[in-house]
């Protein structure tokens, strides 16, 4: 893998003792904050780049998180800073609804054009993944003039009503938050690992329940995440999406891909759809797309896209000029950096320093494309490890390096490193992890 060039020392340091620093930031949030936005990392961020985090006593940290899939160009690139700046020092906000500016228009173009297909596309841009969601079922019910909605086993879509609605997990995302949106279906999710089946298989199963629970004349979109993301990174098997995508072509159903996570670079190619050539009627990002400044997008066909009435789209911030300047960076650094590539070779390195794991039972597998990646954990009698999860994540935590868990049942563990990581602090990384799942397997 290349080297490139960072700001900050690429290493990993974490003081024996603690100065207190973090402790008292600690004690202010807990005095300051809902307990219901609790933090992982002990430390409080002061610096970050390339693939660590520095925090308030001076620790560094590996940073296996990105911020959950966003910081994909570093959390400081220096073409993404330059851009911020600049658009900083001239205005921070208008409203694009109230008085334009060009950023907006040239990202709109930008993702008409790397998305999948060569139709004719149009964009909106919002703040955060959730609404890109909300705005997705939006403009596809204002489409098709249906109201139904149609989502997957382990999805995740994000915390607002609708979307808590979409999301299959109960805890704690909607612990005591109901009541939910109506007219949205789960539709049962193709999980190799676990299920068996082939993608055309599963497929079958999902389109039986949609047409019998459901009925695609009450359905406006079904809403996919290519590789769910907090449901366990779970891939579906080869033949799943393209059987779905033909289906919503047949049905006149929108066909939504949710690549809010798993876009933008991210899994080795531009989108995880490209890996069967799926084209998706529209497609949701964010995450990924500028550089760690708050920016949301629906792309997808033209037609599609202009079915809401004039003002029916829109919002305070949606597109915000200092976001979109970061994102016509970023995505340039994806361009310049070829990302995609980098992603893979990420995910060439992992699979050499993780695949050798799978000789534990506890290990049943080593999943995922390009730079999202994941270990699935099972007890002797195969079911859910959440605990031997949770402690390998801890003692990876203690020795600086910041992994992420995810899955329905708490068992997974996913690495979603800045691709800007470089490979010897990626590789550093990956040792302690495989030294900490075998010390409490
Ligand atoms: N769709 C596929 O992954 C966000 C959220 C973590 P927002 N995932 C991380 C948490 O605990 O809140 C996500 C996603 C997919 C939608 C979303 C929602 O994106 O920007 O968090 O609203």
């Amino acid at each position: 893998m290349e080297d490139l060039t960072y700001r900050l020392p690429q290493t990993r340091t974490v003081a024996a003792e603690s100065d207190g620093t973090n402790h008292a930031l600690d004690a202010r949030r807990v005095a300051a904050v809902p307990r219901a936005v609790t933090p992982g990392l002990p430390g409080y961020v002061v610096d970050a780049d390339g693939g660590v985090l520095v925090d308030a006593e001076g620790n560094s940290y590996i940073d296996f998180a990105s911020g959950i899939a966003v910081t994909s160009v570093g959390a400081s690139n220096p073409a993404v800073v330059a851009a911020v700046q600049d658009a900083v020092s001239h205005f921070t906000h208008t409203c694009f609804m109230v008085s334009p500016y060009e950023s907006y228009v040239a990202v709109a173009e930008k993702l008409n054009e790397v998305t999948p297909g060569d139709h004719a596309k149009k964009t909106v841009l919002l703040n955060s993944g959730a609404e890109a969601v909300e705005n997705a079922v939006k403009i596809a019910r204002a489409y098709t003039k249906k109201g139904a909605v149609v989502v997957f086993d382990n999805s995740y879509h994000g915390r607002t009503n609708l979307t808590m609605a979409m999301t299959a997990k109960y805890t704690p995302y909607k612990t005591g938050f109901g009541p939910f949106a109506s007219d949205v279906y789960r539709a049962p999710m193709s999980y190799p690992l676990r299920d068996g089946l082939s993608g055309p298989e599963a497929a079958a199963r999902a389109i039986h329940m949609i047409e019998k629970e459901v009925g695609a004349e009450n359905l406006a979109c079904v809403v996919i995440e290519p590789i769910q993301g907090e449901g366990g990174f779970i891939v579906p098997a080869a033949g799943f999406l393209p059987a779905i995508a033909a289906w919503c072509k047949e049905n006149n159903v929108v066909f939504v891909a949710d690549e809010i996570q798993a876009g933008f670079a991210r899994s080795g190619k531009w989108f995880a759809v490209d890996y069967e050539g799926v084209v998706p009627d529209l497609i949701t990002t964010a995450k990924g797309i500028a550089g760690g400044m708050p920016l949301s997008a629906v792309t997808g066909r033209a037609e599609i896209m202009d079915a809401p009435v004039v003002g029916g789209l829109g919002g305070t911030y949606g597109g915000n000029p200092v976001a979109c300047a970061a994102a016509m960076a970023a995505i340039g650094q994806m361009e310049e950096l070829d990302l995609p590539g980098r992603a893979l070779e990420i995910e060439a390195i992992i699979r050499e320093e993780l695949e050798p794991l799978l000789e534990l039972p506890q290990v049943a597998e080593v999943r995922g494309h390009g730079a999202m990646m994941a270990l699935e954990f099972v007890d002797e009698d195969g079911r859910p490890n959440a605990a031997l999860t949770a402690a390998a994540a801890a003692a990876c935590k203690e020795q600086g390096v910041l992994i992420l868990t995810c899955g329905m049942d708490y068992n997974v563990i996913r690495l979603l490193p800045p691709l800007v990581i470089a490979e010897a602090t990626l590789r550093e990384g990956l040792r302690v992890l495989a030294d900490a799942i075998r010390a409490n397997a």
